[in-house]
């Protein structure tokens, strides 16, 4: 199987029924350039102050890290809340929540002579499944152009939970394809589909930011209350904040005695 590549005029629902079917597809040239140079502007501090943080044996030792993006890039909410991926995230989660939130958000920049990441499951820290049902999607966007040389993100398409072939362990032997795309780019992926970073041999970084979005009634991956200053959050616009978790999931969950009609509440 080959990952498709959509441009980025393509419906959203082709692409949707595409990923329902392979779990990893890629949207072409999506952002919008000045958006990514004022993400990378504003994060390029904290990566050299902070991105060497998270690493560790599964993140390499030449990989910098930043989580919680909302915390430190403002521009970032652009990605977070771009409409093609809302609306993707809408036609997978949306018929099993009442609304679905980000997990976490992450920027990761691979350095030359990082090795290959480990295979995995980005949602196998819930402890279960539902069949017919994905828990997750993510989207990553490529700031630079993903090569198979600099570290393009691999994927094992159709190995996702809801797939024809759901591969719950990982042969030894299975195609392993990269996400090579250009700049501005998105490989949307689903939470159970087998991915890792991708070896850099370049003498240049890859950089490139995931957002995640999973279903609203399961805990977030990062805990966006304690990890946005709640300045910073409010500042952001609603729908940006509803991601966030700052609304009810129905009548009854996540509800907030402040907001006695679990509708939304400020941040
Ligand atoms: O950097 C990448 O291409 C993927 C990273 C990844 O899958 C992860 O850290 O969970």
């Amino acid at each position: 199987m080959t990952l498709m590549r959509f441009p980025p005029q393509a419906p959203p629902n082709d692409v949707a029924q595409e990923l329902q079917k392979t779990g990893a597809v890629i949207v072409t040239s999506l952002a919008d350039p000045s958006v990514l140079s004022l993400i990378e502007k504003e994060l390029r501090p904290h990566f050299e102050k902070e991105g060497e943080k998270f690493q560790n044996d599964f993140n390499g030792y030449k990989t910098l890290r930043l989580a919680a993006l909302l915390a430190l890039s403002p521009t970032s909410a652009e990605l977070i809340a771009h409409p093609y991926i809302l609306e993707i995230a809408e036609q997978i989660l949306g018929p099993h929540c009442e609304c679905f939130r980000l997990g976490s958000a992450t920027a990761i920049e691979i350095w030359p002579g990082e090795n290959a990441q480990v295979l995995h499951r980005d949602d196998d820290f819930y402890p279960y499944r539902v069949p017919g049902i994905e828990y997750q999607i993510g989207a990553m966007w490529s700031f630079n152009d993903f090569t198979m040389e600099n570290g393009a993100t691999q994927v094992v398409s159709e190995s996702h939970w809801t797939g024809a072939n759901n591969l719950d362990v990982l042969p030894e032997h299975i195609d392993v394809e990269h996400a090579v795309m250009p700049i501005g780019s998105v490989l949307i992926y689903f939470g159970s589909t087998w991915h890792g970073g991708g070896a850099n041999t370049t003498d240049n970084p890859r950089t490139g930011v995931i957002n995640t979005y999973a279903l609203g009634w399961l805990r977030q991956e990062e805990n966006q209350y304690l990890s946005v200053p709640k300045d910073i959050a409010s500042a952001y616009p609603e729908t940006v904040k509803r991601l966030m978790g700052y609304q009810a999931h129905g009548e009854y969950l996540g509800v907030y005695p402040g907001d006695p009609d679990n509708r939304w509440y400020e941040a």
